[in-house]
């Protein structure tokens, strides 16, 4: 991990809601609710925690990202865009004919993308097998995986929890982003989880919930999962869906198709946030 430093995490958090957003009115509508609310924690395992390298996406001592909730794909092409995986102006082109860039990650088409994810549940289990398969290659590198607190509803979320905790898989950190919302409403009228981290904890992960915001709470959750030995961990993320996007913070809207004074409104203010983080 390198040091900790909020002032460069907060320019480059904004940065990528900004490009979020560009990303999506590339398409006119998107995922930009549970995009949004992640760019935080990408900030700082792309800023601060993962190895990587942008122009060997595939080496193989990289740590890794699965972004289980895989309809969350622009907030991982904005990163990897601003990282040089690729020049960003390539994913102002999301699901259009032909395109690197779908809706959901796809691990043969983009350039930083580990998993192939999209159908809930699934990355969760894969993740695991991915943390497994570096173990047996002898391999220090981590998997982070990303899961949904509506996603948590699919059974295979526990089955990948109970996996990981048997084979003692401590390469493997799950993040619950537990925005409290889901497709149709709010996941505790939906199917409530009751206590999401206190029911992570029951199935044996090294289990911690912080506010999904605060830069350092992310950092230092992430060097307490590294020093537990023996377990995986599980790091529930409080978080506000669609934080930054001015039409979709305060509705928790999943999925959204705003008019184009909206789209030019949400930038405006992205681009100001951007300015004013690079000025403090
Ligand atoms: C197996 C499966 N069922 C349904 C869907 C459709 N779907 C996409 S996103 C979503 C809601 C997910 O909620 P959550 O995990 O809380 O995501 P977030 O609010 O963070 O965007 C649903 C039901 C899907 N992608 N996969």
């Amino acid at each position: 991990m390198k040091e900790l430093n909020v002032k460069q995490l907060t320019v480059l958090a904004a940065r990528i809601r900004l490009e979020t957003l560009k990303v999506i009115r590339s398409r006119g509508f998107g995922h930009v609710g549970g995009s949004m609310d992640l760019a935080d924690l990408m900030a700082v395992l792309y800023g601060a925690v993962m190895r990587y390298d942008p122009k060997d996406p595939r080496w193989p001592d990289r740590d890794w990202l699965v972004l289980s909730k895989g309809h969350a794909g622009p907030v991982a092409y904005a990163t990897f865009g601003i990282m040089g995986f690729y020049p960003m102006e390539e994913a102002y082109t999301l699901n259009q004919p032909h395109t690197r860039f779908p809706s959901h990650t796809d691990r043969l088409l983009t350039p930083g993308v580990d998993l192939t994810t999209g159908s809930l549940g699934q990355g969760a289990s894969t993740a695991a097998g991915a943390a497994l398969g570096n173990r047996i290659d002898g391999r220090d590198s981590h998997v982070f995986c990303v899961v949904g607190d509506g996603e948590a509803d699919e059974g295979q979320v526990w089955e990948a929890f109970h996996f990981a905790y048997a084979h003692k898989l401590d390469n493997l950190i799950y993040f619950i982003d537990n925005n409290g919302y889901q497709l149709d409403g709010p996941t505790a009228d939906i199917l409530p989880h009751g206590d999401l981290a206190a029911k992570a904890a029951s199935f044996g992960l090294y289990t911690q919930e912080i506010d999904g915001h605060d830069f350092a709470a992310i950092y230092n959750a992430i060097a307490n999962a590294y020093a537990a030995k023996g377990v995986p961990s599980c790091i529930v993320l409080d978080t506000c869906k669609g934080k930054g996007a001015t039409f979709a913070e305060g509705n928790h809207e999943h999925s959204s198709t705003p008019k184009p004074e909206q789209w030019d409104e949400a930038i405006a203010a992205a681009e100001k946030a951007l300015a004013d983080a690079e000025k403090a």
